[in-house]
């Protein structure tokens, strides 16, 4: 009889400033959506774990808030947070923009690799789909190489799934032995209240302007079966901005923006739920929340 295979098991972290893919990938490894994304940078707030499972191996992928220079107590909780991540998992993976050049975001990320982790590294060049000229990436390659020590470098497209695979492969070798953290079949470790909040946040992001996005956090009031009508969940939550000028953009004309929220919302929420959802949604002013510690907390983010 041949001796049983051991099986091997390990923490991933992307890492990598704002809007270069990082939780697009996330899903696109999982084969589910488990990281909200938007355009707008600073859409990932707290870390995100994705679990892979393959005969023998289990990847557990933590997605993190992007590096920026922070501007308020929550980005600098983010920042902090995304730091904590890279130092303590067996790999660290740095994600950047192939279709853009270096700027000091990324060579933030760098640094704090150079410095502060030890883990092996890999680079990840995504959004190559966006590339119109492949010439234009081997000098992309060389530019981004140069900013740290990387074991390999693997041009990606999230979106089209082009190399991930390859990539996933060659991941697979670098894993450690150990037992699988997470029992198979559970791909996240985000309950279905806090996906809720994510879900509702994202549909703010994507219908709304520049200046509001950052100011906007979702709280879920209360998530239980409707009264009277078997097989409905009833979901109440408050989307919470800064300024009552958010609060205006946000409800739009005849509160004609918050029924488009909703709708787009309820669809994700009908998924996630498995039956239809009633979404009571409401907005509230809390005055700059992002630099008060008592709202951060009662936010989610887990600030001392
Ligand atoms: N064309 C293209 N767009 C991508 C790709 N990956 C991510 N994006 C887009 O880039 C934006 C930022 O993605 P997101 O995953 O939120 O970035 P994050 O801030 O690094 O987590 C979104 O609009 C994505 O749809 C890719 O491989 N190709
Ligand atoms: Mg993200």
């Amino acid at each position: 009889m041949s001796k049983p295979e051991k099986f091997h098991s390990g923490f991933v972290a992307l890492i990598g400033r704002p809007n270069v893919g990082k939780s697009t990938l996330l899903n696109a490894i999982v084969g589910s959506k488990v990281a909200i994304t938007s355009g707008m940078p600073q859409t990932t707030r707290h870390r995100i774990l994705g679990v892979y499972n393959r005969p023998g191996c289990q990847i557990v992928f933590v997605d993190t808030p992007g590096f920026h220079s922070a501007q308020t107590r929550l980005g600098e909780w983010m920042l902090e947070s995304a730091k904590t991540e890279g130092s303590e998992a067996d790999i660290v993976i740095m994600v950047v923009d192939g279709t853009q050049a270096p700027n000091d975001d990324d060579r933030q990320v760098a640094e704090f690799l150079k410095e502060q982790v030890k883990a092996t590294k890999i680079l990840l060049l995504n959004k190559v789909d966006k590339l119109a000229r492949k010439e234009a990436l081997l000098p992309r390659i060389e530019s981004y190489r140069k900013l740290g020590d990387f074991t390999d470098i693997f041009p990606i497209s999230a979106v089209d799934g082009d190399n991930v695979e390859e990539f996933l492969s060659y991941l697979r070798t670098l894993i450690p032995e150990g037992l699988p953290y997470f029992p198979e079949g559970q791909i996240s470790d985000q309950d279905n209240e806090r996906m809720a909040e994510e879900i509702i946040r994202e549909k703010v992001l994507l219908n709304t302007y520049r200046e509001v996005p950052h100011a906007v956090a979702v709280k879920i009031d209360e998530c239980r079966e409707a009264v009277n009508k078997k097989d409905q969940q009833y979901i109440r939550a408050t989307v919470y901005v800064e300024r009552e000028g958010q609060k205006t953009i946000i409800l739009g004309r005849k509160g004609e923006k918050l029924k488009e929220i909703g709708a787009a919302a309820r669809a994700e929420l009908e998924e996630l739920f498995g039956r239809k959802v009633y979404l009571d949604l409401w907005i509230k002013v809390k005055e700059d929340w992002r630099d008060r510690p008592d709202w951060l907390r009662a936010f989610g983010y887990d600030y001392d």
